[in-house]
C-alpha cells in the first residue's frame, strides 16, 4: 500500500509559518474596496465637525464672532476656547511634557492653528459655517528661522510659559527655548578634535517634512449618555494610550471608554499623537449626545498635524590621516514649532538621536540638542523612524562622505575602515547604546559586490573625463550609506509614554478544533500584521496560519499595549507572541504526555505536534491536543488552551543595512535620474520575506520623496507654501525608481525568535544614500555639502556654484 500521509516538508509548508512569503490575508478586503476605515463609519444621527483655522502664523485674537455661523441652518454648535475653558479642555498635555492649545484662546502661534470647531448636519454645511465665523486678529512678528528663535529681540511666542525657567526637560535659556539635552563625553571629544590630524565641520540640515499618509487623520466620537460610555473610533497607531489619555482628560473612568482603531490607510508616525480634532469631537459628542465625525483634509494634514525632522545638525568629525575616526561632536538645533508635541518616549527629548555614532566604532562622542519654539505647526514625530534615528543616520552618513572627500578617500573604504567589527558585538557605543548583533563588513562587501562597486567608480572616472572634454553634460554620482537602526522601544526601565512602560502584549486562545484567535496591543496601519503574527504562531504551535485570526485595535478585547510605531511591533509584540505561544506549547506538552501515557520529558516537538522520542509513530498533533484541552486534561489541570504575555524587552534590536544608489545629474537642468538603487537589509530572522520586500519598497519610496523633493516650507511671514500635493512632492509610480533588494541574516540574540524590526529601515538608510549620491556627483568639484531636498532647482544651483554653467 502506498503511504499517503504528508511528508515532513508538506506538513511544514502547510503551516505557512516563519520564513514563508505567505500572501497577505488582509489584502482580500483591501483590494476589493471592502476595508473598513474611519470615514466608512456611518452612525444614526451622526454630525460633522470642521475647524476654523488661523490664516496668520502669529497673531493676537481680538474677537471671535460665531453668531452668523451658528445661525446657519443645519449648524448644531460652534465651540471656541471659551466653551472648552470651563471643562478645562482648552489646553491639553502633549506627549513631550508641554501643553498645546486645543482651540486658540488669546493668540495663534502657527498658520492653520485650530481656532473654532463647527458642528453641523453634514460636512458641507460645516464647511460653509467655517467661512461665516468672524475672527479679528492683530498680527504679531513671526519667528520662522530656528536660528533666530533665541535672538535677544525675538518675539515671545509662548506667553502661557511666561516666567517659567524650567521645562519638562530642565532649564530654559530663553523665552523661546524648550530644552537642552546633552549626552556623551565632551572633554574626551574636544580632546580628540584638538588632536585630530584631519577634521571636518559641516552644518547638515534635515528639512521639515511630513509623513502624509494617504488617509488623513480622522475620528468618530460617540457618547452614550444613558450608559455613560464613550466610544471613539479613530486612526490611532496607539489605541490604548488614546483611551488612557481620554480617561485622564475627561474624567470618564477608563472601562467606560472604548477606543477602536479600524483599518488604517498608512500611519508613518502621523497617527501616534492626540490632536485637537479628537478632543473637540469628544467634547461635541458629550455636549450634544450624538456621534461626531471629524476627518482632516489634505491641506490640514500637511499644515497642522505632526510634521517630522527640522533638525539642524552642526557636525564635527576628527580623524587620522589614514581615515581612523577618533571623535564625533554634534550640536542640534531642533525646531519643534509652536508647542513641543514630539512623540518620543518621555525621558528622551531628542528621541534616540544618540545613535548618531551610527555603525562606526567611534571612541569619543558628544551630542547637545537645543529645542526651540517657532511659529510653525507642532509635532516632530518619528516619521518612519525610531525617534530621531533618521536624523542621526543622515547626520553621520553625510559627515562620513564629507570626511572622505577631505581625505580624498573612497567613501566605501572609509566606512569599511571604521565599521564596528563582528567580534565587537554586543557593542557598547560611546553614547550609551548596546548594539545587540551585527555583521557589518559582510553586508557592506556583499552590497559592493552586488553593484560592481569598483567598476562603477571606474565608469564615474571616465564620465568625469568625458565631461571635461565636453562630450557629456551628465555627472554621475554614487551614494553609499551604511545604517544601524535602533528599534523595539523599549525596555520599560528607560522607555515610557506618559508614565506607562513600553512593553507590549499578545493573548492567544486555541479553540477546541485547533483554530486560533490572537489579540495584540499593537495596531497595523498597512504593515500586514494579520498575516505575519499568524506566521509566528503557526511555527511555534504547529497550527496552519490560515486557522489563525489576528485582531488588533479594539481596547475592549486586545490586551494593553503601546501601539505600532518605531518598528516596535516585531521586536516587542512579536516577542510577546512567541512567548505566549510557548506557554501554550508547554501546557500542550503536558496534555500530550497524558494522552500518550508517557512522561513529559519523553516527548519531542515535531513540526505540528509531539512525538515520543524513539517512537516516531506515536504522536499527538496540536489539533488533537487542542480538542483534549477541552475534555481530557491531566488530573488537576485547568481546561482550555490559552495564554497571554506582556513582553518587556531586555534591549532594543539593532537592524542594519548597506545601501548603494547610482544617479545621473543633468548639469544644465539639475534633473537627477536615479539609475540604480540597491538595498541590503538585515533584520535578523525574517518572518515574511515578501512583506519585508514590500516594506523596503515603501520605505525607499518615502526616502526618495524626502531626499529628492519634499519640504514643508514657510515664507517669511509664516505662510506654508507647500500645503498641497501640487507643491509638496509626493512620488507616484511614474517618478519612483526600481528597487533592488537583498539581505543578510544576523539574528538578535535576545529576541525569542531572533527577529528585529524592518519597517523603518529603508527610510533611515535610504535618505543618506540618495543625498550622498547627489553630493557625490559633485564630489570632484570644489563645492561643499549640498542641502536636501535635491530637487532640480537646488541641484541646478549646485552645478552653477560649481562653475559648470558658462
Ligand atoms: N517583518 C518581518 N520580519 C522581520 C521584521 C518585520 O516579516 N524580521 C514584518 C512584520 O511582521 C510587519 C512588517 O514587517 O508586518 C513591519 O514590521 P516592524 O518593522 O516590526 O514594524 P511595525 O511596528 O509593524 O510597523 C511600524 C513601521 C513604522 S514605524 C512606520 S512609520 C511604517 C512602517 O511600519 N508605517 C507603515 N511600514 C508601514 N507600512 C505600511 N503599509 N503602512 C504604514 O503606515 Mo513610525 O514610527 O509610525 O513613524
Amino acid at each position: 500500500m502506498n503511504d499517503t500521509s504528508p511528508t515532513r516538508a508538506e506538513r511544514e509548508a502547510r503551516l505557512e509559518g516563519m520564513g514563508c512569503s505567505r500572501r497577505r490575508t488582509e489584502d482580500a478586503r483591501f483590494i476589493q474596496g471592502k476595508g473598513n476605515y474611519v470615514d466608512d463609519l456611518k452612525l444614526p444621527g451622526m454630525l460633522f465637525g470642521d475647524f476654523v483655522r488661523s490664516p496668520y502664523a502669529h497673531a493676537r485674537i481680538k474677537k471671535i464672532d460665531v453668531s452668523k455661523a451658528a445661525a446657519l441652518p443645519g449648524v448644531k454648535a460652534v465651540l471656541t476656547a471659551n466653551e472648552l475653558k470651563p471643562v478645562k479642555l482648552d489646553w491639553m498635555p502633549t506627549l513631550a511634557g508641554d501643553v498645546q492649545a486645543v482651540l486658540a484662546g488669546d493668540k495663534v502661534l502657527f498658520q492653520n492653528q485650530e481656532v473654532a470647531f463647527v458642528i453641523a448636519e453634514d460636512r458641507y454645511i460645516a464647511a460653509d459655517a467655517v467661512e461665516l465665523v468672524e475672527v479679528e486678529y492683530e498680527d504679531l512678528p513671526v519667528v520662522i528661522d530656528p536660528f533666530k528663535a533665541m535672538d535677544q529681540n525675538a518675539p515671545v511666542l509662548r506667553e502661557d510659559l511666561k516666567g517659567k525657567t524650567e521645562g519638562a526637560h530642565g532649564k530654559r535659556k530663553h523665552w523661546n527655548h524648550i530644552f537642552n539635552w546633552e549626552i556623551g563625553d565632551q572633554g574626551a571629544t574636544d580632546a580628540a578634535l584638538n588632536a585630530a590630524e584631519v577634521k571636518i565641520k559641516e552644518l547638515i540640515s534635515y528639512q521639515r517634512v511630513h509623513p502624509s499618509p494617504l488617509e488623513t487623520c480622522a475620528c468618530v466620537a460617540s457618547m452614550d449618555k444613558v450608559r455613560g460610555e464613550l466610544t471613539v473610533w479613530g486612526t490611532f497607531q496607539a489605541p490604548h494610550v488614546v483611551r488612557t489619555v481620554a480617561a485622564l482628560l475627561s474624567g470618564i473612568t477608563e472601562q467606560k471608554i472604548h477606543v477602536i482603531a479600524p483599518d488604517i490607510g498608512g500611519g508613518f508616525g502621523n497617527k501616534v499623537g492626540v490632536y485637537p480634532g479628537y478632543v473637540c469631537s469628544i467634547v461635541g459628542s458629550i455636549v450634544l449626545g450624538v456621534p461626531i465625525k471629524w476627518v482632516e483634509d489634505r491641506i490640514e494634514n500637511l499644515t497642522a498635524t505632526a510634521f517630522a525632522r527640522d533638525y539642524h545638525m552642526t557636525t564635527e568629525l576628527a580623524a587620522t590621516k589614514d581615515g581612523r575616526i577618533t571623535g564625533l561632536k554634534v550640536h542640534v538645533l531642533a525646531d519643534h514649532g509652536a508647542f513641543d508635541a514630539c512623540a518620543d518616549p518621555s525621558k528622551w527629548p531628542a528621541g534616540f538621536f544618540n545613535i548618531v555614532t551610527g555603525s562606526y566604532d567611534i571612541p569619543a562622542a558628544y551630542v547637545s540638542v537645543d529645542g526651540v519654539y517657532t511659529n510653525k505647526a507642532p509635532g516632530g514625530v518619528a516619521y518612519r523612524c525610531s525617534f530621531r534615528v533618521t536624523e542621526a543616520a543622515y547626520c553621520i552618513e553625510r559627515a562620513i562622505d564629507v570626511l572622505a572627500k577631505k581625505l580624498k578617500m573612497d567613501p566605501a573604504e572609509l566606512r569599511l575602515k571604521n565599521l564596528i567589527r563582528a567580534e565587537q558585538f554586543p557593542y557598547k557605543s560611546a553614547l550609551g547604546w548596546e548594539y545587540d548583533s551585527g555583521n557589518y563588513h559582510v553586508a557592506m562587501r556583499k552590497a559592493m559586490d552586488a553593484v560592481g562597486y569598483s567598476k562603477l567608480r571606474e565608469e564615474q572616472r571616465q564620465k568625469r573625463e568625458a565631461f571635461k572634454r565636453g562630450e557629456t553634460r551628465e555627472l554621475m554620482g554614487i551614494g553609499v550609506a551604511f545604517f544601524t537602526e535602533i528599534v523595539g522601544a523599549g525596555p520599560t526601565k528607560n522607555c515610557d509614554i506618559l508614565g506607562i512602560g513600553m512593553f507590549d502584549s499578545c493573548e492567544i486562545r486555541v479553540h477546541p478544533t485547533g483554530a486560533v484567535i490572537a489579540r495584540l496591543g499593537t495596531k497595523s496601519q498597512g504593515q500586514g500584521h494579520e498575516t505575519t503574527y499568524g506566521q509566528i504562531i503557526a511555527t511555534e504551535l504547529g497550527i496552519p496560519a490560515d486557522s489563525i485570526n489576528i485582531e488588533e485595535g479594539n481596547t475592549d478585547t486586545a490586551p494593553y499595549g503601546l501601539g505600532t510605531y518605531g518598528s516596535r511591533s516585531t521586536p516587542v509584540s512579536g516577542a510577546a507572541t512567541a512567548v505566549a505561544a510557548r506557554k501554550i506549547k508547554a501546557k500542550a506538552q503536558k496534555i500530550a504526555a497524558h494522552l500518550l501515557e508517557v512522561a513529559e520529558g519523553d516527548l519531542e516537538w515535531d513540526i505540528d505536534g509531539f512525538r515520543v522520542k524513539g517512537l516516531p509513530e506515536r504522536t499527538k498533533s496540536m489539533k488533537e491536543i487542542a480538542w483534549a484541552a477541552y475534555n481530557n486534561v491531566p488530573p488537576g489541570m485547568e481546561h482550555g488552551l490559552e495564554a497571554v504575555n506582556y513582553y518587556d524587552p531586555p534591549n532594543m534590536t539593532f537592524p542594519f543595512g548597506a545601501y548603494i544608489c547610482v544617479c545621473d545629474v543633468d548639469a544644465d537642468t539639475g534633473y537627477t535620474k536615479i539609475r540604480r538603487f540597491y538595498a541590503l537589509d538585515d533584520c535578523g530572522t525574517r518572518i515574511n520575506p515578501m512583506i519585508i520586500e514590500g516594506q523596503v519598497h515603501g520605505g525607499l519610496t518615502e526616502a526618495f520623496g524626502i531626499a529628492m523633493g519634499q519640504e514643508i516650507k514657510y515664507d517669511e511671514t509664516g505662510n506654508v507654501v507647500t500645503g498641497t500635493f501640487m507643491d509638496y512632492f509626493m512620488p507616484t509610480a511614474v517618478e519612483t525608481p526600481v528597487w533592488e533588494t537583498d539581505f543578510t541574516v544576523t539574528p538578535s540574540p535576545h529576541h525569542p525568535i531572533g527577529a528585529k524590526g524592518v519597517g523603518e529601515s529603508p527610510n533611515v538608510g535610504g535618505v543618506p544614500a540618495f543625498s550622498n549620491a547627489v553630493n557625490d556627483a559633485f564630489g570632484h568639484l570644489d563645492i561643499g555639502h549640498i542641502q536636501m531636498p535635491h530637487d532640480g532647482w537646488r541641484t541646478w544651483l549646485a552645478a552653477k556654484q560649481a562653475g559648470l554653467h558658462k
